[in-house]
């Protein structure tokens, strides 16, 4: 059976907001069209408290769109965004959420980041969406949101590490492409197995 990942496809990603990726509403059409395609819908939030770690307004002197190491490794340092509660968070209004089976919510302890639906920033902290689709029997994923070459590049590598179909529909991405992530994440997700249509 044949899933939807809906990637954060949020206000704060979408002109306008507060980490926008270029285009990133002319999406929602083409994801509200694919959901009747699919025996289940599954959307991701990015969900961070005011203090997270991956906001560059929580180290000195630090920008946004620098680094940081933090302990399990090194963390782009990004605009404060998604922030629990706030508009910003919220769906993109034009997302028809009736088809959501499942809202999965990532991002929202303190010390880590989760770009993947599937871990945390380590890799390793699993978020529990593996093992509902799992038992839902739903093992072929295609993947679609924002942003092309973070949150839907490594929730697709995840997928395909576990074992699962992965697919990303390209056209109904759209990327942040900061130092050449497009096509790295395009690389990476050919090298694993990720088939991009
Ligand atoms: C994302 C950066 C920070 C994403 C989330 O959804 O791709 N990117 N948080
Ligand atoms: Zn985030």
């Amino acid at each position: 059976m044949r899933a939807l990942i809906v990637v954060d496809l949020q206000v704060d990603f979408c002109p306008g907001g507060a980490l926008a990726v270029a285009g990133g509403d002319e999406i929602v059409g083409p994801v509200n069209a694919l959901m009747a395609e699919h025996d289940a819908v599954v959307l991701t939030q990015d969900w961070h408290p005011a203090d997270h770690s991956s906001f560059a307004s929580n180290h000195s002197g630090a920008q946004p769109f620098g680094t940081a190491t933090l302990p399990y490794g090194d963390q782009v340092l990004w605009p404060d965004h998604c922030v629990i509660g706030s508009d910003g968070a919220a769906f993109h209004p034009g997302l028809d959420l009736r088809r959501a089976d499942l809202i999965v919510r990532k991002g929202f302890r303190r010390e880590i980041d989760s770009y993947s639906a599937f871990f945390e920033n380590d890799r390793r902290t699993p978020t529990g969406l593996a093992g509902y689709l799992r038992d839902r029997g739903l093992t072929d994923l295609r993947f679609v949101g924002l942003a092309h070459d973070f949150c839907v590049a490594w929730s697709a590598l995840d997928a395909a590490r576990l074992g699962f179909s992965a697919t990303v529909i390209e056209g109904a991405t759209r990327a942040i492409d900061l130092n050449g992530s497009r096509e790295a994440a395009q690389a990476a997700m050919r090298a694993a197995g990720v088939t991009l249509s």
